[in-house]
């Protein structure tokens, strides 16, 4: 019997390639010379797309080439390279790669908050330099976690996860989200700006696509005021970086830390210029242990459809009804 045909959107790791290609004839986007002629010779046959969620986005100009597709299985739980809307319009069911990554991020999330307050990063080089033994101690850092208060933007559940960390570390805890959520002890704020004035410092971690594209603009980094400190876990387009750029340089925030950017990888090299900002590279997810997890989650999803049985994570967008 001839296999379902699946189109992988850019490389994934072995863990993923390896199965898919025990599972299904699978055609790589990212390998074609000629993309066009590959769709027009395979896109009626694709039931199925494996996505990194970075080569390209499944778009209406994609899915509408493939009239056979039926599943787009993501990797990450961010999934805004797939148009939603689209594959709704076309009974298409998308799946991405939640819960396993949860704890992962949020100590990525506390980690780059450390670093950014405390200056960790800065004073390892001070100690590698050499510095240490010439010029004496790192000097005390100007910020720290102490009577700080966190505003979470997006308390989903990497959100939460997070958040029970930042209450370890003896910080209050309060968020920001479309809607105060029931059976959540934080306080709520509907006002972004508000919250950012009130702590002075945000972790962030949204969705990201249309709906929060520059949630954080000039307007909530003026609140957050000079004390004040940003960090991104989430997509790089919910920060307005010329803005956050600007605050930095003119020290109306103090200090941010950044894992995720507009332009990945080739950031902004303004961004490379600021001493007062910590910069990662997309590591929020990246351990061996949870990459694999969330692997094995996009295949399980394909493995579901040839096995005609539910999506295990369907995005809420595309509940499952049926193949
Ligand atoms: C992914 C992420 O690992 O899950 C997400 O949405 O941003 C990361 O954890 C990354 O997108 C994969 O390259």
């Amino acid at each position: 019997m001839p296999r379902t045909a699946l189109l992988q959107l850019g490389p994934m790791m072995s863990l993923i390639e390896r199965q898919i290609e025990e599972a299904f004839e699978v055609h790589r986007m990212h390998e074609a010379r000629d993309r066009d002629a590959l769709l027009a010779s395979v896109g009626p046959r694709i039931e199925a797309i494996a996505t990194n969620g970075h080569f390209m986005k499944a778009d209406e100009v994609l899915l509408s080439k493939l009239p056979k597709l039926r599943i787009i299985s993501n990797f990450g739980v961010g999934y805004d390279s797939v148009d939603t809307a689209a594959a709704i319009a076309r009974k298409i069911i998308a799946t991405n790669t939640p819960d396993v990554l949860n704890e992962e991020v949020a100590d990525t999330a506390l980690g780059l908050l450390l670093m950014t307050v405390r200056e960790l990063g800065k004073a390892e080089n001070y100690l590698r330099a050499g510095h240490w033994a010439t010029q004496g101690d790192y000097r005390l850092t100007p910020l720290t976690l102490r009577e700080r208060k966190v505003g979470i933007v997006g308390l989903g559940r990497i959100g939460k996860a997070i958040a029970r960390r930042c209450e370890a570390f003896g910080m209050g805890v309060v968020y920001y989200g479309r809607s105060k959520q029931a059976g959540v002890t934080y306080n709520y704020y509907s006002d972004l700006a508000a919250m950012a004035r009130d702590t002075g410092t945000l972790i962030v971690i949204t969705p990201g696509g249309a709906a929060t594209r520059n949630l954080i603009d000039a307007k909530v980094l003026a609140a957050l005021g000079p004390r004040g400190v940003l960090i991104n876990v989430a997509r790089g387009t919910v920060v307005d970086e010329a803005a956050l750029i600007a605050a930095l340089r003119n020290k109306t925030i103090a200090a941010a830390g950044l894992d995720v950017f507009w332009n990945e990888p080739k950031i902004d090299p303004e961004l490379m210029t600021l001493d007062n900002l910590v910069l990662l590279p997309h590591v929020g997810s990246g351990s061996v242990y949870t990459r694999d997890g969330m692997g094995q989650l996009v295949v399980d999803n394909l493995k579901a459809f040839l096995a005609k049985k539910p999506p295990l994570t369907p995005v809420p967008e595309t509940p499952f009804k049926s193949w």
